[in-house]
């Protein structure tokens, strides 16, 4: 009998080496992708998928966005199936890009036709089988074969996904998308090196009853997906919130039996800095991660420090890994299997869809 969070722990270390694949697949592709960014013409993005990537989604058009300058969209699958009208703006010139791990999600997959007959325009499917029925129905598809997983909860298909949509946004804003991502793999692997340890005795700080994971920009995503993995895995009462939206009320939960876990940008850093250091003076522990973490005492807070020296629109996935640890080991030392989440299918499906 295989030992429970054996995958789970397996899929998580395995990152350095399956971004490296991800990025030698975008890359055999990236010349086909350039050839269909031109000859379409996009004029705006929306993007789409269920749970972790509708959070990738977030994530995913906040850097497109903000790399391209094109207008970005975001909505849940069921939401453009099942409530075209509200959720759907656009015409021939939007992508469509749905994410979806296993291309089956009844959902994501109710979602194509439905943008097609309301906009007429194409879609991109990232995935991690370019077999699935998502992705034969895609104009364009982009697939972490390597990346799939498998544990029930995504990890380092979420981070690979993630860096496909990265790989995408880069390329067609014009950056040389490979040379800039190609350093992550190596980055990720000193930082899971560094800190696993320290992580690992946070998570099995008994006394912490719930999480709150903040983050801004193109982190929101990354918080919640956090948020779903310290859910999926261990149970655990988790919430996730922009830091400075936590202050309008959700901030009354923070107790002495709270983790605040701050993902520090690098546009809103003092604000961010400011919040969670009010959340401490309510008796809440602080994680935070963030690319150089100064001004915060160390009595304070526990810090991840990413130190990559990489550009900011590179970043989002190196906050995965720290994080997926922090929700494995939770798990692991609340007695629950991490390989098999409680009440969780790896796909979802939802027969009035089909
Ligand atoms: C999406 C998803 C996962 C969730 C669970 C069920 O699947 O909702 O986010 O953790 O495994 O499926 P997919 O469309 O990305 O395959």
């Amino acid at each position: 009998m295989i030992e429970r969070g054996t995958h789970t722990l397996r899929e998580i270390l395995s990152q350095p080496t399956v971004w490296q694949e991800t990025l030698s697949a975008f890359q055999v592709r990236a010349s086909d992708l350039d050839g269909f960014v031109r000859s379409n013409q996009f004029k705006r993005a929306l993007f789409t998928g269920c749970g972790s990537t509708y959070y990738l989604s977030l994530t995913a058009a906040a850097l497109f966005q903000g790399l391209s300058g094109l207008p970005c969209q975001v909505r849940p699958a069921s939401e453009l199936a099942l409530f075209p009208r509200i959720a759907i703006l656009g015409d021939d010139k939007t992508l469509l890009v749905a994410i979806s791990r296993s291309g089956e999600t009844s959902e994501t997959l109710a979602a194509l036709p439905v943008f097609r007959e309301q906009t007429g325009g194409q879609v991109l499917v990232i995935t991690c089988d370019g077999q699935s029925s998502l992705a034969k129905h895609a104009d364009f598809v982009l697939a972490a074969e390597t990346a799939q997983e498998q544990s029930v909860a995504q990890t380092r298909s979420f981070s690979s996904m993630a860096l496909l949509t990265q790989a995408l946004a880069a390329q067609v804003a014009g950056y040389p998308a490979i040379q800039a991502l190609t350093p992550l793999a190596g980055i990720v692997e000193r930082v899971i090196h560094k800190y696993q340890e320290s992580i690992r005795h946070l998570a099995e700080t008994t006394s912490i009853e719930n999480f709150f994971f903040l983050g801004a920009g193109t982190l929101y995503g990354i918080a919640c997906e956090a948020m779903l993995k310290m859910k999926e895995m261990s149970l655990s009462q988790s919430e996730a919130f922009h830091p400075l939206e936590f202050r309008h009320g959700p901030m009354s939960m923070v107790t002495e039996r709270s983790l605040v876990v701050g993902l520090l940008s690098e546009g809103a850093l003092r604000q961010e800095l400011f919040v969670l250091r009010d959340m401490h003076a309510l008796g809440g522990r602080i994680l935070v991660i963030g690319e150089r973490i100064e001004d915060l005492p160390e009595a304070l807070a526990m810090t991840i420090e990413l130190a990559s020296g990489l550009p900011e629109w590179t970043r989002p996935v190196l906050y995965l890994p720290p994080l997926q640890l922090l929700a494995y080991h939770r798990a692991m030392a609340r007695g629950q299997n991490p390989d098999r989440p409680h009440n969780l299918e790896a796909v979802v499906h939802l027969e009035s869809l089909e």
